[in-house]
């Protein structure tokens, strides 16, 4: 198997397993071909023949033994009420297999595909339970964002090229975009941005909306809406087919009527369109700024533009200044507060602020961003990321979900009472009409999607998770793997355990206590690179020298960070004694000989996580390979070889990491183990044709480098 297929394969059920039967006649309650109900109609005829071999034909009329989908007032104006009361709510689902009758009842259509998916989704795990509930997404936009280019390249993407974009437009053949809707919807996803934050304003051509509007039609069946990212200068880019202005300025008349037509355009062709995605004044891109006004002003210019068609804007927070590194009181993680707290109350009611999870950039740890705690009149969606960037980028198993955990979860405590992340997005804490989440996804056109197989748990877990965010992350990883590798429970045990495994070794080899990733800040996120960690002018800095490490983000002493979450918080993050180990170095700036909770100094905790760390990643291609003969060979040996390459590059992490701190701090490791390099082949001791002695960096990195 090639990974194509993702979790939805239908794999035949074993023949070890029995089942009691299921209706053989389904009822579509809708035969529009564009319809979701009939894309439901079609996967549950297709998944119970591949899961349970069994044929089932297509029938209207009389519903005993038969399996009914349809969206709920099909269901009620065909046969009337259902017999228990259903409380449905937008975009949610009923599912009844009682009585030999499966009712696959959705609030509107996209509900009805969503609940056949789950239904397939039992099957396909030999689950035949008697069951009978309603199920509704936590909130209303369950986006994915792709970051690809118009050229065919994706930024931050490792699994090959667009399946969207080549040569500057859209591809001809959408098959992968087709199987692509398919994988999104299956987890409850509403709605895909196709390109790049960094955005370019020819997207906007007469040929590329018409590219659009192939690519929505394609995703259209399977109630996959379609977004745009856009290049805020896109009035002044002479794109072809437009008006070319001077001016960009959001409150400039013509900008306003120039970006009304053009989206009368898109809406003209893509009559459901979900919205727009705007990175603006930030890192390089044009925005309101330029031109002094304030970001509000820019989000509303698109907000009143898609008001008239339904639309949303999806407006990043992801907007930081602050980058003088030799003035300690300057804090990128303050941009994000310092810009929107004084906008709250000053957004269109269809924009929604899209905020990544912490207030640096996607790290290995971060506190919750303290912007979910300080707008209290605006739309907010969280943005997390299932592309590795900083985590590995796919070659390394790095299990995502107890991650996004830590801020789904945190609790804010505004006005001192309860106010989880989760219900923030949700729009419950403050009574909002819109929120939800987003996440970097980055597909390519590799088979397996995202560059390993192991990693399309994460995309799976997304959308699980933006749906009904109280879900056991465990339990979701255990369907996922029955899924995709199978029912054998040794299988589903052992890919299970890795995945737990898999984000603390990664934080304990890559960067620790909150210190940030300690890899490569200056471009390619990848690998140890702990002194570009400060000399940069990205403002992510450690602020380590000989004896201490860690940003004082605090209010008495530091950059006043932590005062922008509420005073409970506040208070804990404020002193030493009471912000969390994992996160000390992001709050405090501290001797390398600090005690943790744990007794241990803060160096020997850096040299003992790094240890741990590389350690348990030895044993995951060890674990993999007990599996051996339970899993397809193509899938097995692909994902042996990363598993194997993740071994040896987290140690080559383990020694630049120590190596760089001891050699900084001049504190010796207790168990001694500086310079003996367990588990490592030097290059020098090996015969090797064809290479040559090359100066690496960093030069921690480099083979018999100590
Ligand atoms: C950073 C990425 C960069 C993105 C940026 C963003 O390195 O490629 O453009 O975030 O989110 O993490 O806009």
């Amino acid at each position: 198997e090639t990974g194509l297929d993702g979790w939805l394969r239908y794999a035949p059920l074993p023949a070890s397993i029995s089942w009691p039967s299921v209706p053989k006649h389904i009822v579509v309650l809708n035969t529009t071909k564009t319809s979701p109900v009939y894309t439901a109609g079609q996967e549950l005829q297709r998944g119970i023949q591949n899961i349970l071999g069994q044929s089932c034909h297509f029938s209207s009329g009389k519903p005993d033994e038969s399996i009914i989908v349809g969206t709920l007032d099909a269901y009620v104006s065909t046969y009337g009420n259902i017999s228990q009361s259903v409380d449905l709510k937008d975009e949610g689902f009923w599912l009844s297999t009682e009585n030999n009758i499966v009712q696959i009842v959705g609030q509107n259509e996209r509900g009805a595909l969503y609940g056949a998916f789950e239904y397939l989704s039992m099957l396909a795990q030999a689950n035949f339970s008697s069951v009978a509930y309603a199920s509704n997404p936590d909130a209303p936009i369950r986006w994915v964002n792709q970051w690809d280019n118009l050229d065919g390249s994706i930024e931050r993407g490792y699994g090959g090229a667009s399946i969207f974009f080549s040569n500057g437009t859209i591809v001809n053949n959408l098959t992968r975009v087709a199987e692509y809707a398919r994988l999104l919807a299956s987890v409850g996803i509403n709605a895909v941005v196709i390109n790049n934050v960094n955005a370019n304003a020819s997207i906007l051509s007469p040929q590329n909306i018409d590219g659009l509007g192939r690519i929505a039609d394609t995703m259209r069946p399977y109630g996959v809406q379609v977004g745009l990212s856009l290049y805020f200068a896109s009035p002044t880019s002479g794109v072809q087919g437009q008006a070319n202005l001077t001016t960009f300025d959001p409150l400039d008349p013509q900008v306003i009527t120039w970006w009304g037509n053009v989206t009368d355009q898109i809406y003209e062709r893509v009559p459901d369109l979900a919205g727009y995605l705007v990175k603006a004044s930030s890192e390089g891109q044009p925005g309101p700024i330029t031109y002094n006004r304030t970001l509000a002003q820019g989000a509303n210019l698109f907000a009143k533009a898609l008001q008239p068609h339904g639309g949303r804007v999806l407006f990043r927070a992801f907007v930081y200044n602050q980058l003088n590194e030799s003035d300690w009181k300057a804090d990128r993680a303050n941009a994000a507060v310092d810009f929107f707290k004084p906008l709250d109350g000053e957004f269109d009611e269809n924009v929604v602020v899209q905020i990544k999870y912490g207030p640096i950039d996607f790290q290995v740890r971060e506190p919750a961003s303290p912007l979910f705690a300080n707008l209290f009149h605006t739309n907010a969606a969280i943005e997390l990321e299932v592309t590795q960037e900083y985590l590995g980028q796919q070659t390394h198993l790095v299990y995502l979900p107890p991650l996004w955990n830590t801020v789904l979860d945190f609790d804010m405590r505004i006005d001192n009472k309860t106010s989880l992340v989760r219900d923030i997005i949700a729009g419950r804490t403050f009574n909002r009409s819109l929120g939800g989440y987003a996440a970097v996804v980055n597909v390519g056109t590799n088979q397996t999607w995202l560059g390993s197989h192991l990693s399309m748990a994460n995309c799976y877990a997304y959308g699980r998770l933006a749906w009904n965010p109280t879900e056991d992350t465990t339990k979701i990883h255990e369907d996922w793997s029955r899924l995709t590798f199978g029912l054998d429970q040794n299988v589903v045990d052992t890919i299970t355990h890795m995945a737990l495994e898999s984000w603390p070794a990664y934080e304990n080899y890559s960067g620790n206590l909150g210190i940030q990733t300690l890899t490569d800040i200056l471009y390619t996120h990848f690998g140890p690179n702990p002194q570009s960690q400060d000399n940069n002018g990205w403002g992510q800095w450690t602020r380590a020298d000989h004896t201490t490490m860690g940003m004082d983000r605090t209010v008495s002493n530091g950059t006043g960070y932590s005062g922008t979450y509420p005073p409970e918080v506040a208070a804990m993050y404020e002193n030493i004694e009471s912000t969390p180990d994992n996160l000390l170095l992001w709050f405090h700036h501290v001797n390398y000989t600090q005690k943790l909770k744990s007794g241990k100094t803060v160096i020997q905790h850096f040299y003992d996580a790094h240890y741990a760390g590389a350690e348990t990643a030895q044993t995951f291609a060890q674990q993999w390979q007990t599996l051996a003969g339970k899993i397809d060979r193509q899938r097995f040996d692909e994902q042996l070889y990363q598993l194997r390459y993740q071994a040896g590059h987290s140690i080559v992490w383990r020694d630049a990491i120590v190596n760089f701190y001891h050699n900084i701090s001049g504190i010796a490791d207790e168990s001694g183990r500086v310079g003996n390099h367990p588990h490592r082949i030097e290059a020098e001791s090996m015969t090797l044709n064809g290479y040559i002695p090359y100066a690496v960096s960093p030069p921690e990195t480099a083979s018999d480098y100590y």
